[in-house]
């Protein structure tokens, strides 16, 4: 299939699965969320693709949310948007019954932060950071960051990092357990290909059915987290404080919220 916001090559049992739009740090649309979500589905139709690799082309891992798609808040029918679109494509790359790495090359920001937690393994370039940007323009994490991010780092990090919504590198997420791997910037991908063929010549029904126990295993369901995600965006757009937030990522100045 072709695409036209990512690149999706397959090698030797590993697809790799490129975001391509750098000038916005690969933010995505719902073109590239509906084509992000068909590629998974791809990989996972394709027998001779045993694991799957997950990266951003240029400077940026992903930028979450493409805010030239919102030019007023709020937004019309967010929830559905979320229900329709992220939470569809956070299932698929969940319940892929093979593995996913995210080869975090840069920024990994709101939704884009979502993307990488919701791969299987984490492999991150030195200078890569990690986002939960929700806050800084009024909204709530979604696309599955408060169900991942608690599992993996705990209640009080989980918090901090949502609430602040300020950059943690590559080194301090993998000293908090968010990531996996950090490797110096110009060894991310080779490494990222090394794991992932390592993954891809494992026993791959069972890794398979090893991913899903290690779900079922969580202790919510995805599912109930993701709707609850869905309802709190929804309430999270209609916000002052998200229109401010908005405009001031527009105007690229400080946002003043007002707490409304
Ligand atoms: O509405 C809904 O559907 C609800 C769902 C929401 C899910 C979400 O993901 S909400 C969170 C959305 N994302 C953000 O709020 C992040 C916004 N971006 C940033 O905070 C910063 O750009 C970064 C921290 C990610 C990177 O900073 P920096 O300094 O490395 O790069 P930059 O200069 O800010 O960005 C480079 C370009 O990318 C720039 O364009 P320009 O000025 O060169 O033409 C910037 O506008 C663009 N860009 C960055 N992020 C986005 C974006 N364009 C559109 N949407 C973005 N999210």
């Amino acid at each position: 299939m072709d695409f036209t916001t990512l690149l999706y090559t397959p090698d030797k049992g590993v697809a790799t699965i490129t975001l391509n739009r750098p000038d916005v740090l690969n933010a995505l649309t719902s073109v590239m969320r509906n084509e992000l979500r068909q590629a998974f589905e791809q990989a996972g139709a394709d027998d001779d693709v045993r694991a799957v690799v997950l990266t951003g082309g240029g400077r940026g891992f992903c930028a979450g949310q493409d805010l030239r798609e919102r030019t007023d808040a709020p937004t019309p029918g967010v929830g559905a948007t979320v229900r329709q679109e992220y939470n569809p494509l956070i299932l698929a790359m969940r319940q892929l019954p093979k593995p996913v790495i995210a080869a975090v090359n840069g920024v990994a920001a709101g939704a884009g932060c979502s993307l990488a937690l919701a791969c299987d393994l984490i492999v991150a370039a030195e200078s890569a950071t990690f986002l939960e940007a929700f806050v800084n323009i009024g909204l709530v994490p979604d696309s599955g960051s408060s169900f991942f991010l608690p599992y993996l780092v705990g209640y009080a990090r989980a918090a901090e990092m949502a609430f602040l919504g300020e950059r943690v590198p590559a080194t301090g997420a993998l000293e908090m357990g968010l990531i996996n791997r950090v490797v110096p910037d110009g060894e991310l991908q080779s490494a990222a290909q090394a794991l992932a063929g390592r993954l891809a010549a494992l026993p791959t029904k069972a890794i398979g059915q090893t991913k899903r126990q290690l779900n079922l295993a969580l202790a919510a369901t995805l599912e109930a987290v993701l709707e609850e995600e869905a309802r709190g965006q929804e309430m999270a757009t209609q916000t002052a404080d998200h229109r401010e937030g908005l405009q001031a990522f527009r105007e690229k100045r400080p946002p003043k919220f007002s707490g409304r």
